[in-house]
This record gives structure tokens, sequence and C-alpha cells, in this order.
């Protein structure tokens, strides 16, 4: 999951709240680590930010749905003062303001940057000053904390994508690749670069039986001579990493994984997200009677245990499984 996620929609009248919302939901993730106020406050974004109508009151937002006293509060404080105490008072605490920021870097979260600051590191140059407190996924961050910061125009990731079908159709031209994220959603600017790749070979690994041949492996050699300039992690069916497509410009993350063909359609809808988009979906489908995950669709027993997957041939044919009205990745954006 990338980091630093501002939903900014397109003519949100409503965006001044969504950004104080957004703001306290960071804080609760990141320093006081309470994953449901985080919830809570991601969720009262989104509906405000998809509402169609400028909101007046406290009591106007309390109608919708996710919005509960607490945050209907908050709407009236800043119709009245035009701030909110508790996020002026976050702004003013230092130790907060740094666990923020570390957060920021690649590979560290809520628990190490606590960590961090607690031991007196509280900067970006502190960090680069003792880098032996890190792992090598934060070293790595560290070092391109500034380019992964900076969002990347559809049309590099469309140069990216070019690269890597050229690169790895020359492998074998069964591939099948998919630049999924937010990115295959449409839009103009995203933070990283998430990459499926299947192959009609690849088949489910059993438990504890020796993984498919090294495949990922041999795709992420032959794209480190000409884009990947980094490994963060390495496993048999995921890589993180870095990529560069030319030494004018930045430093990108890039994951690419590589999924049973099987599963490759449940696969890219879930990595095509949004991931408000995936938990609408998720819950249509359980009560159509079916639970969906990245790996499958399955239906639900009367006993409540879940069957065998349905097979899957197209994305399409999960949407029609479960009634849901097909919504092209475009229309994902929630
Ligand atoms: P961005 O990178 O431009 O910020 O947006 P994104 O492409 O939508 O987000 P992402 O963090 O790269 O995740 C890609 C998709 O993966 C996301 O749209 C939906 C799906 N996804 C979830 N939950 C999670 C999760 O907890 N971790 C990861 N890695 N992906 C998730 O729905
Ligand atoms: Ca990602
Ligand atoms: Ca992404």
């Amino acid at each position: 999951m990338s980091k630093r996620k501002n939903p900014s929609y397109n003519g949100n009248v409503n965006a001044a709240f969504c950004n104080f919302l957004i703001e306290l939901s960071e804080y609760e993730k990141n320093v006081s680590r309470n994953i449901h106020k985080y919830n809570a406050y991601r969720k009262a974004a989104t509906v405000l930010a998809t509402h169609q109508k400028r909101i007046e009151s406290g009591e106007e937002a309390r109608k919708l749905n996710g919005i509960g006293d607490k945050i209907s509060k908050k709407i009236d404080e800043f119709l009245h003062t035009g701030k909110l105490k508790k996020l002026e008072n976050i702004h003013q605490d230092e130790e907060a303001q740094a666990v923020s920021l570390l957060t920021r870097v690649s590979g560290i979260g809520p628990v190490k940057a606590a960590e961090l600051v607690r031991a007196g590191l509280k900067s970006i140059e502190h960090l680069r000053k003792y880098q032996d407190k890190l792992n090598h996924h934060q070293i790595i961050g560290l070092r391109h904390f500034e380019d992964f910061e900076k969002k990347i125009p559809r049309s590099e990731i469309k140069k990216v994508e070019e690269v890597i079908m050229k690169q790895i159709t020359s492998i074998d031209a069964e591939f099948t690749i998919t630049v999924c994220g937010s990115y295959r959603r449409g839009k103009e600017n995203c933070g990283d670069i998430d990459v499926l790749v299947t192959h009609p070979l690849v088949k489910v690994v059993e438990e504890k039986k020796k993984p498919k041949d090294q495949i990922l492996k041999k795709l992420i050699d032959k794209l480190n001579s000409s884009l990947i300039t980094d490994t963060i992690s390495m496993g048999d069916t995921k890589f993180m990493g870095v990529c560069r497509l030319t030494n004018k410009l930045p430093y990108r993350r890039l994951d690419i994984r590589l999924i049973p063909c099987v599963q490759y359609y449940c696969a890219v809808l879930y990595f095509t997200g949004s991931d408000v988009f995936n938990k609408n979906m998720r819950a249509h489908a359980l009560e159509q009677g079916f639970t969906l995950n990245e790996y499958s669709l399955r239906p639900i027993g009367v006993t409540g245990v879940p069957g065998e997957p349905v097979p899957i041939t197209s994305e399409e044919e999960i949407f029609e499984y479960i009634n849901y009205p097909y919504k092209k990745p475009e229309e994902r954006n929630l």
C-alpha cells in the first residue's frame, strides 16, 4: 500500500471538511494507532467527498451514513471557528509531528516511528545519520524519501508498462501483464506502480511444496538491466522494489506479483481497488452468499463454510456472479 493518501475528488464541495478528516485519520493511524478511529474518519471523509451538496451544519452531516455525534460536532466547530482545537493541539505536539513525518518513509510504520522518536531521532536528517537503526527496506525508503513522495504521471507509468511488457514477453509470449492500482483506474497521477503477472503454467502452490521454478526471479533478473534499480524484498510470488525509467526521472516504487492463473481475475480486481470500492463489493458479495478476496470467489454454504472457488475467466464474471452492476476501472475511484 502506498503511503499518504489524500483523496481529493474533483469538484468536491466538502473538500475543507474532508481535508481535516483525512488529517485526523492519519493522526489516528500513525500516532495514536487507533485503527477504529482511523476507519471512522476515513469513512466520514469518503461520504462527504461523494456528497453532491455542500454541508452547512453538523446536524445536516449527521444524517449521512458514517457520520456520528463526534464528527458532526467537529464540523460545527470548523464552521463556526474556521479551525479545530484538536488539530491545533496536534500541530503543537512536536513528538506527534515527528512520528507523522517518519511514517512517510517507505518501510517505517507507526510502531517503528514511535520507537525512533523515543530514541531521539525526529527528522529525516537525523535518520540519515543513524541508519544502523533501520532495516534494508527503511534504508531504501530513506534514500529515496523525496522521490517517493512525488506522484507518478500516468504517461510515465505507460512507458514503464511498455518496457515490462516487452521484456517479459520476450522471455515467453504467454505471460499476461496488468498494471493495476490507481493507474488502471485512470488516475492522472499515481503513488506507485502495481504490476500483476500470470502465465498458464503458474498453478497454485500447495503448502510447503517448492514454488514456481523461480519464475518471478527470472522476470526480475530480466528487468534488472533496464528498469529496476533496487530490490526491497523478493519472494516466490512478490517482488517489492524501485525502478527508474531514465536518469533524468525520479526513482519510483514498483511492486510485481506473480499470480496463479486461476486466481488472476480476482487479483486484478483486488489490486485495482480502490480500497473503499473493494470493501463495498466484498460486502455486497456477502449479501449474495459469496466470499470474495484477492484469491477467489467462493459460495458460502448453508453451514456458513465457504465452498470451492467459482471458476472465473474474466473480471466481468465476478460482478455477474454476485449481481453487482459492472463498473469499469475508471468508475471504481471511490
Ligand atoms: P496510489 O498508489 O496512487 O496511492 O493508489 P492505489 O494504487 O489505489 O493504492 P495502493 O496502496 O497502491 O494499493 C493498490 C490496490 O490494492 C488498492 O487500490 C486496493 C488494494 N488494496 C486494498 N487494501 C490493501 C492493503 O491493505 N494493502 C495493499 N497493498 N493493497 C490493498 O484494498
Ligand atoms: Ca501499491
Ligand atoms: Ca498504487
